[in-house]
């Protein structure tokens, strides 16, 4: 029997699985469906590896992964994993660095609970690209996204098939239109909320839209805003998901892009070992 433990928790409805042990960054392409998908889980799931860090001054390193593959980072999972090592009494509230594949972050955990995360530096590539019947732009803010707000489509929970096939349609459109490396479509409405200032769908690589606002989507967002000249740095932008769980962001002028500070907050949902029979057929998750 392989043993597994993990810790489950939601940020703003985005559930992330913490991998503690049992497993090895070079085990994990055999074990990541194991981790995330049926019986054992479910496509949203984004499942964290904590692993060393080659940089000591970082508490911890981690590798994000997903249904389908790796992520470079990921903003809900990271205020999941740190939320994860409080729980853990691994850590307490202040300044934390956490090593990633694209970057260190720094992570702030707050006395309420609540955490943020500087983000690596995100930056606009290509603004106003046409593919598949849209004109959007083409952003880095930790994966990489194509921005898009003249869809024409309610941003609403009962609309999500409709808002995945059309996500679904513009990724394939942006990438054939020479930009290979975009596997996130954000779409943006007016907010529900009044306190907020704008709604967003994410659809993320997989098939699966981000039940929380996407904290590297919002980093996007931000790198577009200050771009254009519509958000100075320091302003606070308040940005609601489909399910209207919101994150606030701001951003500081950087070198290579905007340097994003995203928070939000998670909630552990569940401790438990996963159990990998040799003898089940799904052992390795359905595919
Ligand atoms: O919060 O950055 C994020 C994210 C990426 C994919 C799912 N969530």
């Amino acid at each position: 029997m392989t043993r597994i433990p993990i810790i489950d928790s939601h940020t703003g409805g985005e559930p992330t699985r913490v991998v503690l042990g049992g497993i090895t960054s070079a085990d994990l392409e055999k074990y990541r469906r194991a981790i995330i998908c049926e019986p054992r889980g479910h496509e949203v799931i984004v499942g964290a590896l904590l692993v060393e860090p080659k940089d000591t001054s970082c508490a911890a390193g981690v590798i994000f992964f997903n249904n389908v593959g790796l992520l470079g980072m990921c903003g809900h999972g990271m205020i999941g994993v740190i939320a994860t090592l409080k729980h853990l009494g691994r850590i307490s509230a202040g300044e934390h660095r956490i090593e990633t594949p694209v970057g260190i972050i720094t992570a702030t955990l707050h006395d309420d609970g609540r955490v943020s995360i500087r983000n690596v530096p995100s930056y606009r590539k290509a603004k106003a690209v046409k593919a598949g019947g849209v004109t959007g732009d083409v952003v880095w803010g930790g994966n990489w996204f194509f921005l898009v707000a003249d869809h024409g489509l309610e941003l609403t929970l009962k609309n999500v098939p409709q808002l995945t096939q059309s996500s679904l349609a513009m990724c394939d459109a942006v990438r054939s239109a020479g930009y290979p490396e975009v596997d996130h479509v954000e779409l943006f409405a007016p907010p529900h909320d009044a306190a907020n200032h704008s709604r967003n769908f994410v659809l993320c690589p997989g098939g699966e839209y981000d039940r929380s606002p996407c904290g590297t989507g919002t980093s996007a967002k931000l790198a577009c805003l200050a771009a254009d000249g519509k958000l100075a740095p320091s302003e606070v932008w308040r940005q609601e998901s489909i399910l209207g769980s919101v994150f606030e962001g701001y951003y500081d002028v950087g070198e290579n892009g905007i340097i994003p500070t995203i928070t939000g907050q998670a909630f552990i949902t569940a401790e438990s070992t996963l159990i990998l029979d040799p003898a089940d057929p799904f052992q390795f998750g359905i595919a």
